[in-house]
């Protein structure tokens, strides 16, 4: 068993590193690959590519889990809608079509993503045993966030296409609750043995609507990965003082906590779970010292519990992969 899972799963308090978006833009030896692949759905179908990313941080910093290289919009991708990356602007996907999606079933879904369950296939073979693979997948809010077009520029709601006439949102996010159970079970038989699950837009959502777009669709989740027996970590990013509420309702094995979380209001706070992360990764782009000073307040907060040491968010892309590499040695040697 990886140390993730013996202190997702057996609760036991030990050391496992890895951090969000480690594979990715910081690096350079992605960017080169990046380079050559202009077209991000291609390269993320690319298994042997995706795998060689997948496993660039792991060479580097010899960290105790992979993240597979992948994106969260590879499930409206698989669902039919156009995905497009545009560069320095983000996704930008092209109208939803709500009869075609409803009528997406597994196979034909599982199939246009097969060259992903390859990639984690070719990566548990060539990864040491005692290292975890993660999977991962958007939250149905998070992905409709991007399917439906309604984040604006400035990060506001444009809520009013939330209320397009014909579109049952209910009927959607269900449909998107059972789509993404099979993304991950197809993640874990390809070899697989954590899933997160990321609701990077959840602060967004409005109080009145959060059980229905957030709690509630988590929660569906992480019964079926409790179900099946599949270590979960959720990360409802920006929801402030509502992770408790989050967490008793939803009940994951493991919460990765955002830099506007204060840890040991978190401590004090999210009970019965694994509480993962929580540096900002801005800290990075600090000089060391003051890196360290902030490393060091969550490393003692969560000091005799088991916590997995982690971000707030992912790595910037400005990141000095040089600053990772002294985190992580003084993260070791503590
Ligand atoms: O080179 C490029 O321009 C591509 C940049 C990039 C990368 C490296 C994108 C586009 N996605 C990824 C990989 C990725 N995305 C990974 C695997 C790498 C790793 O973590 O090591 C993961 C886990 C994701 C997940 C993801 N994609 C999230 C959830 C996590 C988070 O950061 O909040 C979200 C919201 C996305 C959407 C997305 N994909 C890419 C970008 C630039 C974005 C965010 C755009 C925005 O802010 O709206």
């Amino acid at each position: 068993m990886s140390n993730l899972n013996k202190i997702l799963h057996n609760k036991i308090s030990c050391k496992s590193l890895w951090f969000m978006r480690q594979a990715g833009r910081y690096l350079p030896e992605f960017r080169e690959i990046r380079s050559k692949n202009q077209n991000f759905i291609n390269l993320c179908l690319n298994s042997e590519l995706s795998s060689e990313i997948t496993l660039q941080p792991i060479k580097r910093f010899d960290l105790d889990s992979a993240i597979i290289f992948s994106d969260i919009l590879m499930v409206p991708y698989a669902l039919g809608q156009e995905v497009n990356f545009i560069k320095n602007e983000g996704p930008v996907l092209g109208n939803l079509n709500m009869n075609n999606i409803l009528k997406v079933n597994k196979e034909s879904f599982s199939k246009k993503l097969s060259p992903v369950y390859r990639a984690i296939d070719i990566t548990r073979k060539k990864l040491p045993k005692e290292k975890s693979l993660i999977s991962f997948i958007g939250a149905p809010w998070t992905l409709l966030v991007y399917m439906l077009g309604i984040k604006k520029a400035d990060n506001n709601l444009n809520l009013k296409k939330l209320n397009i006439k014909d579109l049952k949102l209910g009927d959607l996010i269900n449909k998107l609750v059972k789509i993404l159970n099979i993304h991950i079970q197809n993640q874990v038989d390809a070899g697989a043995d954590v899933v997160q699950i990321f609701d990077s837009w959840a602060g967004l959502i409005p109080s009145a609507n959060i059980q229905d777009l957030c709690y509630s669709p988590n929660a569906k989740i992480v019964e079926f990965c409790k179900k099946k027996k599949i270590s979960n970590i959720c990360f409802p990013k920006g929801i402030k003082l509502k992770y408790k509420e989050f967490n008793n309702f939803v009940k994951p094995d493991g919460i990765n906590i955002d830099y506007e979380i204060d840890p040991q209001w978190a401590k004090n706070n999210l009970t019965d779970v694994v509480i993962q992360g929580g540096l900002d990764p801005k800290a990075l782009l600090k000089p060391e010292d003051e890196m360290i000073e902030v490393a060091t307040k969550y490393i003692k907060t969560f000091q005799n519990t088991p916590y997995v040491f982690n971000l707030g968010h992912g790595l910037l892309p400005e990141t000095d992969p040089d600053k990772l590499t002294t985190l992580i040695k003084f993260y070791r040697n503590y």
